[in-house]
């Protein structure tokens, strides 16, 4: 038997365009599922090689010559729903050239078994779901030349051509997975950008699954039952990363990092009592964290967490099972900026129910929240086997699938579904305009710069010159109040020296869900400016331009607001 692993992860930002150069330089991944595989195959006696086309630039071209020239048994390839024709494309080139067995597995194998369209005649077995143990049956059978075709958790095509699928794969035990072999790695090649500047890093994995079930994530497609690893093994693996590679920063891949709060808690502790000097990051859900949490989180290294918020409709969060209240993600975001925790907030746009009124409704809030300080938008996509799909299928909440080309299925400057009155193209422009009125914000800049660098200047720059090239003005300049106020509580918030500049707080568009909201900006006074209270009347009157009155606006509040700042 040829006992050589060939694993691939092929490059897939090509299609990106400048869009690839801001994701490669905010973030560059290690495919840790590829060094899972690798690992189990070293441990079975394997040579094994893994190729990540994406973080060491390998195209097409060259990953089929330089997995030719390694001659090996077994060739892996990964893939998700919108980059699987790449791996296709790529295990298409290699079974011309070579007999070896070419295997597929990941995300999209998972969530489309049966199809004929995505398990090509290039593949030889697919991998559904966790495949720790069906590859470790898979290696040993492979070894000793026993059928393949008898372990759990596969597909192949029989004699006529049909493909067979033989069911879930047998459970994982975590204990029995060997650490990700990140030797095979460069871990140089693996960068994220943070606050602090740009960080080499390495993923890591606690926890398998997630306890929710929102309907647009495939999470729980994979069937996973929720599985710890013991925190000292975690802990464990951290301090031979640290050793071996030297590497300081960890990102976090569990689902729900705070899931389960007594796991995250003891691991914290851990890493405190072993004093490791490390800082890591992760993702939850933001009614998930308290202070205590946040607290012992940022002893531990934290950096920087992410909430999913989504969108800031109740109702669309309720559809789409995301019942986190708004109040709980200010907190959260709140909390983050208290322990110095920079906080990440995703949205999806274009979720069931969504309109141009809640859409914008989303924008200002994300624009004007001081608490929030990072965004990320992304395009609502039906992912095969998700609730969405149905919902997208069926044409509920307004949803109409107009494609089912998975090309498309990527989030960014594309978008599948119609809902209601917003079609693709308005999805599309609003997603780019809305990174532009978030980002637009002087306050935000420095943290862009220092994450994204030069490549996040410019893809502004892109966005915005996009914006005037399809001949519309951004929202936040058309739209004074996602720029400044609609409603005019204004006060005084820093007024040292009236002859330059005067920092006013102002509440953009009064409350929301019962909470004001409010914003800075900066204004130049005149020398001749008699005192405070008129300079944040004029300003007040200048927002006021072009606006309905709203009834918190008569001069005699605003008075009583500035001097009870
Ligand atoms: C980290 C991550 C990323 C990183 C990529 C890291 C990397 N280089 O691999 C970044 C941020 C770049 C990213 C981008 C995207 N991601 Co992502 N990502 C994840 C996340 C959080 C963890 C992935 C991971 O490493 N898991 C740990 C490993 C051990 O698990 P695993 O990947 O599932 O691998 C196991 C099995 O699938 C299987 N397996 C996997 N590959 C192979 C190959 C072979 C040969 C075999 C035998 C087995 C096998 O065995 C592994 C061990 O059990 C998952 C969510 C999740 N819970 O998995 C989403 C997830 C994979 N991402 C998703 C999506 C949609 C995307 C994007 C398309 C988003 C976008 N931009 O439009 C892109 C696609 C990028 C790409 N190249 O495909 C979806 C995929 C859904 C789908 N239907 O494909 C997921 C599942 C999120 C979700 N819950 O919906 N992602
Ligand atoms: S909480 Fe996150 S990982 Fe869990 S189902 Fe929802 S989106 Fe997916």
């Amino acid at each position: 038997m040829n006992n050589r692993v060939m694993l691939l992860f092929p490059k897939w930002t090509e299609d990106y365009g400048l869009f690839a150069h801001f994701v490669t330089r905010s973030s560059s991944w290690p495919p840790l599922n590829l060094a899972y595989l690798a690992s189990m195959a070293e441990k079975k006696g394997y040579e094994t090689k893994i190729i990540d086309g994406q973080a060491e630039n390998v195209d097409l071209e060259e990953m089929v010559k330089r997995t030719l020239d390694f001659d090996p048994g077994i060739i892996g390839l990964t893939s998700t729903t919108p980059f699987h024709h790449i791996s296709e494309r790529v295990a298409a080139r290699l079974k011309k050239k070579t007999d070896a067995l070419i295997v597929i597995g990941g995300p999209h194998t998972t969530v489309t078994t049966d199809d004929p369209a995505s398990f090509t005649r290039s593949f030889d077995y697919g991998f559904r779901g966790q495949a720790d143990r069906s590859w470790e049956q898979f290696l040993e059978r492979y070894d000793s030349g026993k059928p393949l075709k008898e372990i759990k958790g596969i597909i192949f095509r029989d004699e006529t051509g049909s493909i067979v699928n033989t069911g879930q794969a047998e459970p994982v035990d975590l204990k029995e997975v060997p650490w990700p072999a990140r030797h095979l790695l460069r871990p140089e090649k693996y960068t994220m950008g943070t606050l602090q500047g740009l960080k080499q890093f390495t993923s890591i994995k606690s926890v398998r699954g997630c306890p929710f079930k929102c309907t647009f994530c495939s999470t729980d497609v994979f069937g996973y039952k929720l599985k710890r690893d013991d925190p000292h093994q975690t802990v464990e693996e951290i301090k031979q990363v640290l050793t071996t590679q030297g590497t300081t920063h960890y990102i976090f891949l569990d689902d729900t990092l705070t899931a389960n709060k007594k796991h995250i808690s003891d691991l914290c502790d851990l890493i405190i009592q072993e004093k490791l000097k490390i800082t890591f990051e992760g993702g939850t859900r933001a009614n998930l964290v308290d202070d205590s949490l946040m607290a012992k989180l940022a002893e531990a290294g934290l950096i920087r967490i992410s909430f999913g918020l989504e969108t800031v409709d109740d109702n669309i969060r309720k559809i789409m099972r995301k019942e986190v209240p708004l109040e709980a993600h200010e907190e959260a975001n709140r909390l983050a900026n208290k322990y110095g925790v920079e906080a990440l907030n995703s949205c999806i746009i274009g979720m069931p129910g969504e309109t141009k009124e809640t859409l914008r409704k989303t924008l200002r809030y994300l624009r004007l929240t001081p608490e929030i300080k990072q965004v990320n938008i992304s395009i609502a996509v039906p992912y095969p086997g998700t609730e969405l799909a149905e919902q997208a299928k069926k044409g509920e909440y307004g949803l109409k699938l107009l494609t089912e080309d998975y090309k498309d299925y990527r989030r960014y400057n594309a978008a599948v579904m119609q809902v209601g009155d917003l079609m693709p193209a308005d999805l599309v422009r609003l997603q780019n305009d809305a990174y532009l009125s978030i980002y637009a914000l002087s306050s935000r800049w420095r943290s862009m710069y220092k994450k994204q660098g030069f490549f996040g200047v410019l893809l502004t720059a892109s966005r915005f010159t996009r914006s005037l090239m399809e001949k519309r003005w951004p929202d936040f300049i058309r739209d004074r109040d996602l720029y400044i106020s609609r409603e005019q509580k204004v006060k005084i918030k820093e007024c040292n020296d009236l002859r330059e500049k005067v920092k006013l707080k102002i509440a953009p568009y009064g409350s929301l869900n019962g909470r004001e909201l409010e914003t800075v900006v900066e204004t130049e006074v005149k020398k001749s400016e008699p005192n405070k209270e008129t300079v944040a009347l004029n300003v007040m009157r200048d927002n006021q331009h072009n606006h309905e009155p709203h009834p918190y606006s008569s001069g005699e509040e605003f008075h009583s607001y500035i001097h009870n700042a």
